[in-house]
């Protein structure tokens, strides 16, 4: 039985960065072969499960680093959208594709702000697909890498930086993190801290609610940025 994501994870209320439902990976797996679903495991260390599969990749000596822990994989449908977001460990990722292209939008850390970055939380809701600049004006400043990833390719994903996904193509693939700095890690803890202790305590007592309430400080950060800019 794996735990099955949908993009309601990333709304605000019940059933927020919570699976929709449990079922087994055999069903899964027919479900996203079938076509277009928004349906995803997302960081799913299927290595616990059949730890054998262990046997069949080794660690990248590219830097130090490495947790050899978390080797986690992402399955997801044809169609299914990551929300933008950076990794709340802060550490680097090595994203390697293994079936199905997927297409990666990276965007640097100086761009948290234009971005609406939601407070106490490493994601951002702006649909950079079909971006509203009335409404989110500092989008308009941002600059970023577009690419897609196939099977073999592995892709970098320095700590920090932004990434939405589409999958385009059913699919999966597997990540390697590492994070060989020591101030980095604590970060990295008071990050998963602020996320699981404010921003989901408060979005369990006060729902909907707080969703607005992060969301209109993320305008107020991103109309002071704006406001700088037009003066410069
Ligand atoms: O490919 C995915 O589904 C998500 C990957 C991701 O967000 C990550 O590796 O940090």
């Amino acid at each position: 039985m794996v735990p099955v994501f949908s993009s309601k994870a990333s709304q605000p209320g019940k059933n927020y960065m919570s699976p929709d439902t449990k079922m087994p990976l055999r069903d899964y797996i027919s479900a996203i072969q079938q076509g277009p679903t928004d349906l995803r495991l997302f960081l799913f260390n299927i290595f616990k499960y059949v730890p054998e599969l262990k046997e069949d990749y080794k660690i990248h000596t590219i830097m130090d680093g490495f947790y050899n822990e978390f080797p986690f994989t992402f399955f997801g449908g044809e169609g299914s959208k990551v929300a933008m977001h950076y990794d709340i460990d802060l550490s680097h990722v090595f994203l390697t594709q293994f079936d199905g292209r997927k297409r990666v939008v990276l965007f640097g850390p100086e761009y948290s702000k234009h971005l609406y970055q939601q407070p106490f939380t490493v994601a951002s809701y702006v649909n950079i697909d079909n971006p509203d600049y009335k409404k989110f004006p500092a989008l308009q400043h941002v600059k970023g890498y577009d690419c897609i990833i196939e099977r073999g390719d592995t892709i970098f994903i320095p700590s920090r930086y932004w990434h939405y996904i589409t999958y385009l193509d059913s699919g999966f693939s597997m990540n390697q993190r590492a994070n060989d700095s020591l101030p980095r890690k604590v970060k990295g803890v008071v990050n998963i801290a602020k996320h699981f202790v404010v921003d989901k305590g408060l979005n369990k007592i006060m729902g909907e609610k707080w969703g607005e309430m992060k969301q209109s400080m993320a305008v107020s950060r991103a109309r002071k940025i704006e406001q700088y800019t037009l003066d410069a």
